[in-house]
């Protein structure tokens, strides 16, 4: 007891000494929103490091033939582009606007364990480059995809037990930013901040944190098989020592699942914050937006073998997984309708973020519908590991999660930064962005439903126009992202001041939708009107 009380007195001395400066300021860091900033400038260089590696899947895959990589290299890319996207970029991002709203928004004056914050974050960095270090190694990077399927991935060289540590580091990272997460929102919320008084934002957190807790540890406890096999001399997933390689399949599977849904569950709810504002109402439906996105993560647990159908699984496994799966565009379908139901009738103006957010809706609806098609068991032997596949779920993680963040990036710059950003230049950033990005994953549909196998170097010659045309769209979309650095730098720098009611029409909405929220932390929740 008393030392307790002795540590929040050292603390209090300590900052006495007031902030740190320059590089300290940032190693050593408490803040909620010094370590949101962060985690956030790393998802951004991110986006540059897995979208370089797409690019050279893209310029192999311009015309048919072997242009500039080997097939091999070629494969490792396809590994470490899916890897750096879903733990170095879109999750840290997502985990950068926790750090800087769930505090905000419940009225608490900082994350419940800043010094394990500090290390989540910090984890990453060297997480991220022990990944991409194995490129380096003899033997190079894993080539078996993000899916690590054996005995594939025990077919890499020295990389291999630096990719199981760094999935580890990167789990640990995770693991520590959802407990931070769960321990805010449940014991340091404002008097009268009760949990479905919470907005959507926070409790989409809330639910995807538990999601983390539930299967980090599954994928840990899958590669650390991995490991044991490869060193150790198990046999978990060797068929010589009475192992099967399909179990790994359902281990990573009883992670991967989920994880799409933590991927895309904060997408939802930064949606959730911005169609309001722009539509001048409140969410429609708040708390059946809680309960479905609830059961989206109860059924996220149930589905894993959809990515199994062709390993020849019993007809009732086939049923289960199918019809389990399907289940799940209910929940994702009350979503959808409350968040038209909350434009209906209202006065919208579209500005930036509200341009990302309609284009989320659209497209992660159509990237929903074409879920809906691999998840019939017999039509999946047809499109299982086509580029059909590569398109469904590019347009749920790319045109929905990435395009959800970016909703985020414009609606909340002017509450990070002081500043307002450019709205015409945001309006041709998304107009570039949205184009070419469609012009990347359309056709990709036609290529899988005519037979192009994914992770393939080279194709026949039948293919071309469109994987000319996929690679056009990728190039397009990647040099756009060099206006997202220079609207984040100008607005990080300068520009019209924002003022404390930056969406000003959002202000006089029920308190619970009215984000962002008011600027000072508050003591006690505000009247609902
Ligand atoms: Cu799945």
């Amino acid at each position: 007891m008393s030392a307790t009380t002795q540590d929040v007195v050292q603390d209090h001395e300590h900052h006495d000494h007031g902030p740190e400066k320059g590089l300290k300021r940032w190693v050593f860091t408490t803040n909620h929103k010094d370590i949101g900033t962060l985690y956030l400038l790393f998802a951004l260089l991110m986006l540059f490091v897995g979208g370089a590696m797409s690019l050279v899947i893209r310029a192999e895959l311009f015309q048919p033939g072997l242009q500039f990589v080997n097939p091999d290299f070629f494969n490792q890319m396809t590994t470490l582009h899916a890897l750096v996207m879903v733990f170095g970029m879109i999750m840290p991002a997502f985990a950068g606007f926790a750090n800087w709203m769930i505090p905000l928004m419940i009225g608490a004056p900082d994350m419940a364990l800043p010094r394990m914050n500090n290390w989540s974050f910090w984890l990453l960095p060297f997480a991220v480059t022990l990944l991409a270090m194995t490129l380096f190694l003899p033997g190079g990077a894993p080539a078996s995809g993000w899916t690590m399927y054996p005995p594939l991935v025990l077919q890499t060289g020295d990389a291999f037990p630096f990719l199981v540590f760094s999935v580890h580091l990167l789990g640990i990272s995770s693991i520590m930013a959802a407990i931070n997460i769960i321990v805010t929102i449940l014991n340091m919320r404002a008097p009268g901040m009760s949990l479905l008084k919470m907005p959507l934002f926070v409790w989409s957190w809330l639910i995807t944190a538990y999601l983390l807790i539930a299967v980090m540890p599954v994928l840990a406890g899958g590669v650390t098989m991995l490991l044991t096999d490869q060193f150790f001399g198990t046999s978990f997933f060797q068929a010589a020592g009475g192992g099967d390689p399909v179990l790994f399949q359902h281990i990573f599977w009883f992670f991967g699942h989920p994880e799409v849904y933590i991927i895309v569950l904060p997408a939802f709810g930064i949606i959730s914050q911005v169609v309001p504002t722009f539509s001048r109402k409140p969410l429609f439906g708040h708390d059946s937006m809680v309960y479905a996105t609830a059961s989206i993560a109860f059924l996220s647990f149930i589905v894993w073998a959809h990515h199994m159908f062709t390993v020849g699984m019993p007809l009732a496994g086939q049923l289960f997984f199918m019809m389990a799966t399907m289940l799940i565009a209910v929940p994702t379908g009350v979503k959808i309708f409350n968040w038209i139901s909350t434009m209906w009738k209202g006065s919208i103006t579209f500005e930036t973020p509200m341009l990302f957010a309609l284009a989320f809706i659209v497209q992660f609806t159509f990237g929903g519908f074409t879920g809906l098609m691999v998840a019939i068991a017999p039509a999946d032997f047809q499109y299982h590991d086509t580029y059909f596949v590569v398109a469904h779920f590019h347009y749920t993680l790319v045109t929905g999660a990435l395009f959800g963040g970016l909703a985020g990036v414009f609606y909340w710059l002017p509450k990070m930064t002081g500043h307002m950003y450019n709205e015409r230049t945001g309006k041709i950033y998304f107009w570039l962005s949205t184009i070419f990005i469609n012009l990347t994953f359309f056709p990709q549909h036609f290529l899988g439903l005519a037979g192009m196998p994914r992770r393939i170097p080279d194709y026949a010659t039948q293919f071309t126009d469109f994987n000319a045309m996929s690679s056009i769209g990728a190039f397009g979309f990647g040099f756009t992202q060099l206006m997202l650095v220079y609207i984040v730098i100008k607005t990080i720098k300068g520009g019209e001041k924002a003022t404390d009611e930056v969406w000003e029409e959002a202000q006089g909405l029920e308190w619970t939708v009215s984000s962002p929220p008011p600027y000072h932390s508050f003591e006690e929740a505000p009247e609902i009107k």
